[in-house]
């Protein structure tokens, strides 16, 4: 992903042990650095303090970003996820630095989602919290990344697509960033 130019990269490991989890995110948190990207941690704030993470991806059920906040301080960057238009309104209350939309279509990659909201979703919530940082996942892939960054969307949050066995993950990371800046 590096390679292909991803600029902030996920870890996300739900099955791994901590000690596991906490291996693996110092070796990524050493490689990002190599390639100047930003490496965060899902969930798990305890991890992203101890091994030196750039930051924290948060859901509605995890530590509230104020609590991840007081961890992990001013630098840190914390995200929220959000599945409507309401959630996003009630994010702009919290000190997060960005708030992710979705699932803008359906994904395997996760079982307990909220109902699609398609591009028109992610529009809504664009006019809804203004110039803030907005970023979308669920079920992006070459063939809609286009119209989920028309749609509104400052980024793209992707798994399977960049995993897709196709071609290499680098060369999907490039191909998806190319259409999604052009
Ligand atoms: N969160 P893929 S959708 C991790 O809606 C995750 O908050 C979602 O994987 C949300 O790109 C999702 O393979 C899965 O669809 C994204």
């Amino acid at each position: 992903m590096l390679i292909g130019g991803a600029r902030i990269i996920q870890l996300r490991d739900k099955d791994l042990s901590g000690k596991e989890l906490f291996d693996e995110a110092r070796r990524s948190v050493e490689l990002c650095r190599e390639y100047a990207a930003k490496l965060i941690l899902n969930d798990r704030v305890d991890i992203a303090l101890a091994a030196k993470a750039d930051g924290v991806h948060l859901g509605q059920d995890d530590l509230s970003p104020i609590d991840a906040r007081k961890i992990l301080g001013e630098k840190a960057i914390i995200g929220l996820s959000t599945h409507s238009v309401e959630q996003a309104l009630n994010a702009l209350k919290e000190p997060v630095n960005y708030i992710a939309i979705g699932p803008i279509f359906a994904t395997r990659s996760k079982s307990d989602t909220s109902p699609v909201v398609g591009p028109e979703g992610i529009s809504s919530v664009r006019f809804a919290i203004g110039q803030f940082p907005l970023v979308a996942i669920g079920g992006i892939n070459t063939g809609n990344i286009r119209d989920v960054m028309s749609s509104g969307a400052d980024s793209a949050a992707l798994i399977s697509a960049v995993f897709s066995n196709e071609r290499s993950i680098g060369t999907m990371i490039s191909e998806l960033m190319d259409l999604a800046n052009h």
